[in-house]
């Protein structure tokens, strides 16, 4: 028998790719373009695990039946989107428990200085200086720990998640150096277009859910008479020309979101548009982007219908997800030294 032509013959490890959303309130065609359009486009050629990250979202403050709801408003919308539960597994990372357990350890490998310079840290504490709380400082390793537990090669995020996973490379470094190889040193997955969706009052502010002007952002479930408003609205400028260039910031991203949903290049969009006004430009994106949602919108509408079926399959996922995460933190913790129970 010979061991050296059976490894040649054995299929080649899928990639693992890890990625979560927190369900802290609607989500946005920012979120959508940034993040969940590469999740769905990647279930074929990777092993994709996807999360809701309910632990990071009370990290600010969450009233109960609005949380709950929006937990399994956001679970039934990606689902519509397009995640296949044959093909990928998709929890809530409140019913994993290895996720907290985790990242407690991960939280005496990370440093206080290393947390102190996270963007996102300072916007949000900035954001709600009445509650600037250790969960806030701390959601780093806890983020590390969601990605390491799986053994995750990529992490398809938008641009502002680099710095975070960056740091999520640091802390499996050093576990690794401190005891022998651990972890799988994670990549971001970034996409070129649609990595930051502006918000469309203020082109220089990403798109954001928490935003309090709602004409700013674009929900997935928002009615098609609201997107053909908001995009109406949209602030661009002065020049009236549909053109991709510098000082643009309304008019780059409309064009941003135009071509992630047609798939159209930034020629061919100017192209189109030549000699046309914002209005024109503006009705069009609108259009796009209604028919883009209208088959997702329809799906969400059936599955919000099945508790039962919603149930069924977050239930079947937490137990898969809490088999392979079990084994990563087993190994952590025997090789910390922790006396086995
Ligand atoms: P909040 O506004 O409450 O901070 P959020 O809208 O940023 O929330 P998250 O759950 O933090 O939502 O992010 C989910 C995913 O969406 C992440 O991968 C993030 O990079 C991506 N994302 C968020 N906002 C944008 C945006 N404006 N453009 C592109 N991607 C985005
Ligand atoms: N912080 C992330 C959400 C998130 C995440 C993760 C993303 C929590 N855990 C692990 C990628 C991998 C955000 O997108 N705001």
């Amino acid at each position: 028998m010979s061991t050296t032509n059976e490894t040649s013959t054995q299929p080649e490890r899928k990639k693992v790719i890890f990625s979560a959303i927190q369900p802290s309130g609607t989500i946005t065609l920012g979120n959508y373009l940034g993040a969940l359009k590469n999740w769905i486009a990647l279930q074929d050629e990777f092993r994709c695990i996807f999360a809701l990250a309910d632990l990071h979202a009370i990290t600010v403050r969450q009233e109960p039946a609005k949380f709950r709801h929006n937990t399994l408003e956001a679970y039934a919308l990606l689902l519509a989107c397009g995640i296949d539960l044959e093909k990928s597994i998709f929890f809530i990372q409140s019913h994993v428990h290895t996720h907290a357990e985790l990242a407690w350890i991960l939280n005496c490998y990370t440093q206080f200085g290393e947390l102190s310079r996270m963007t996102q840290f300072k916007d949000k504490s900035a954001k709600h200086a009445d509650n600037i709380n250790v969960g806030l400082f701390a959601y780093p390793s806890l983020m590390a720990a969601d990605i390491l537990l799986y053994q995750a090669d990529l992490v398809p995020v938008g641009a502002d998640q680099k710095q975070h996973l960056e740091l999520s490379r640091d802390i499996a470094a050093r576990f690794n150096g401190a005891y022998s190889p651990t972890f799988t040193i994670p990549d971001p997955y970034i996409p070129k277009t649609g990595a930051r969706i502006m918000s469309l009052q203020d082109p220089t502010k990403k798109m954001s859910k928490s935003d309090e002007n709602a004409n700013g952002w674009i929900a997935l479930l928002d009615k098609p008479e609201d997107i053909m408003r908001k995009f109406k609205r949209a602030v661009t400028d002065s020049d009236g020309g549909v053109r991709y260039a510098e000082g643009k910031d309304g008019v780059n991203n409309l064009m941003g979101i135009y071509s992630c949903v047609t798939e159209k290049r930034y020629e061919q969009i100017e192209t189109e548009f030549e000699g046309k006004g914002y209005g024109d430009f503006k009705t069009a994106v609108a259009e796009a982007v209604i028919e883009h949602l209208r088959p997702i919108q329809e799906r969400y509408a059936q599955l919000i219908q099945d508790k039962a079926y919603l149930q069924s399959c977050y239930a079947e996922s937490a137990q898969k997800a809490l088999s392979i995460s079990q084994r990563t933190l087993s190994k952590v913790m025997k090789k910390i030294g922790f006396l086995p129970g």
